[in-house]
């Protein structure tokens, strides 16, 4: 199956956990990496009073269930000495989101995919559309419509990565 991931964070030198995770993710078993985004700096979304975050897309082909893909990013999160708990919306050193696995819809208790957040988000719209510019996200219509739909916010290209 086809899925995309978003990384972010804004905590303790956040690209270098973005790369990181890249790195971790494309080694799990069962993953190939198919393509990176570049990386971007974010105003934050939520409150403000935080860095600007790191954000990137990268593409997967994968026969993990969307469950056992979600097990292995917060395993990695984890790892990355991400606490859940205290403010919603507050910093983190590494958020690994499921955008999307391949043409589902999934609703579970552990589980929103697509990601809900998406459609509002410039800072995974254009990593995404790095990856995979014809992109149909299930349930929202075509990236390029989601694009042209979405708010202008501060967002910055900082690095081209390998394979990007
Ligand atoms: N804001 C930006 N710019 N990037 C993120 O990855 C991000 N992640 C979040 C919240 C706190 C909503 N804000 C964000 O989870």
């Amino acid at each position: 199956m086809r899925a995309y991931i978003g990384l972010g964070g804004n905590l303790k030198q956040p690209q270098q956990h973005v790369l990181d995770a890249q790195r971790e993710i494309a080694s799990l078993a069962g993953v190939k990496a198919l393509a990176f985004s570049r990386l971007y700096r974010s105003a934050p979304m939520g409150p403000k009073d935080q860095p600007d975050y790191i954000n990137a897309v990268m593409a997967i082909e994968t026969p993990l269930t969307p469950l056992e893909l979600l097990d292995r990013l917060q395993a990695i999160e984890t790892a990355h000495g991400r606490v859940r708990q205290g403010e919603r919306w507050g910093p983190r050193t590494l958020d690994l989101d499921l955008l999307v696995y391949g043409d589902k819809e999934i609703q579970s208790e552990r589980l929103t995919v697509p990601h809900p957040g998406i459609a509002l988000r410039r800072f995974v719209l254009m990593p995404l559309h790095d990856v995979e510019p014809h992109l149909k996200i299930p349930g929202l219509g075509s990236l390029e419509s989601l694009l042209a739909a979405c708010p202008l916010d501060g967002l910055a290209v900082i690095l081209d990565v390998e394979g990007g």
